[in-house]
């Protein structure tokens, strides 16, 4: 496997290029050009200062996170094709500065949603959490000024200003829109950019929906290991992959991390995992947690030993971590929890391995 940590770039991350050089085994940077609006081209000169930054920092940058999809595409709308011509374009532009990995997601309208952004615990931290009932009586327009207001004066990935403006035009075409139509629509955009990912050896890899399941009415398509058995099958390619969240796929207890792990591990479509743990109080209600396995829900030495038994040789991150010890950062992408996590997955990662040898 290959260790990574997620970077918001100099202008919007509180951390630094230099600090995360100091985290044990000096992982790689997963980054993006975070101002860009989905639908719109990647600009090869953008990229290539992005790549230098981090190469000037003696680290390497071979996986993006994320390239957004335009909802135009999701719904399925004759202007999609303006945008996978973008969106290839993008690819091929990211191709010429060694990117190997894109992540994206598919969720209609909004990217990830928690009802509270510092939730604190009982030992003084404070943490991601997500109600789900209080989450679906809220109106849409509503959570877009809490996510707002809660978020430490950073723009969210997935909740940028410009994007909520738009909301009930969204909400209108989204009505037309069920599960079905949007992985049809899935299949439409892979069919049209997995040629190219063939030709410049960029692997795509899907993230699961945060949460698994419907919000706000909203078709979501990417939950559990049944529909994305469904989503390597509308391409069959390795460059139609997965981004194996365990925190995001974990907050529904019906999904077997472990098993999902070896099932599409050994098929050789996990191409980005995202390690995290979660303490699931309830169906549909569950607090993000450190990543020790003790902490939270999920056993992460079954999960690390699953990616272990199938040879895993992806990228993996510490995903989410808890604001600790006084840190003031952007939620869930604070530098000690998840520096911590780093040392604990490649902990675990030596445990099997060497146990493996004896
Ligand atoms: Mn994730």
């Amino acid at each position: 496997m290959k260790m990574t940590f997620r970077w918001f770039g100099e202008k919007d991350d509180s951390i630094s290029l230099d600090k995360i050089r100091q985290i044990p085994g000096k992982p790689g940077i997963v980054s993006a050009l975070y101002d860009i609006p989905a639908g719109e081209v990647w600009p090869a000169e953008r990229i290539d200062a992005l790549k230098k930054t981090v190469e000037a920092a003696g680290l390497e940058l071979e996986v993006i996170e994320s390239v957004n999809i335009h909802d135009d595409i999701k719904i399925g709308l004759p202007s999609r094709d303006l945008y996978i011509g973008n969106y290839k374009e993008t690819l091929r532009n990211l191709a010429k500065f060694g990117i190997k990995v894109v992540c994206y997601n598919f969720m209609p309208v909004f990217d990830w949603t928690r009802s509270d952004l510092a939730k604190e615990l009982p030992d003084g931290s404070n943490t991601m959490s997500y109600e789900d009932e209080k989450v679906q009586k809220i109106d849409p327009d509503r959570i877009a000024e809490e996510m707002e207001a809660g978020s430490n004066g950073f723009s969210l990935p997935g909740w940028e200003p410009e994007r909520l403006k738009s909301l009930k035009y969204l909400f209108e075409q989204y009505k037309k829109v069920d599960e079905n139509k949007l992985l049809e629509n899935l299949g439409y955009f892979l069919r049209e950019i997995i040629p190219v990912c063939e030709e410049v050896d960029i692997k795509m890899a899907i993230h699961p929906d945060d949460p698994p399941w419907s919000v706000f009415g909203l078709p979501r398509i990417v939950t559990s290991k049944e529909k994305l058995e469904k989503i390597i099958n509308l391409v069959d390619s390795p460059y139609n992959g997965l981004t194996l969240c365990s925190g995001c796929l974990g907050a529904n207890p019906d999904n077997n991390i472990p098993d999902i792990v070896r099932y599409f591990g050994s098929k050789g479509r996990i191409h980005f995992a995202h390690v995290r743990n979660i303490k699931i109080h309830s169906r549909g209600n569950f607090d993000e947690t450190s990543h020790l396995t003790s902490d939270g829900s999920l056993d992460m030495f079954e999960i690390m030993k699953a990616y272990h038994d199938v040879g895993f040789d992806g990228y993996i991150r510490p995903d989410h971590g808890r604001m600790i010890w006084g840190e003031n950062a952007r939620p869930g992408y604070g530098l000690y929890d998840r520096a911590l996590g780093i040392a604990y997955i490649n902990g675990l990662w030596e445990a099997i391995d060497k146990m493996k040898k004896l």
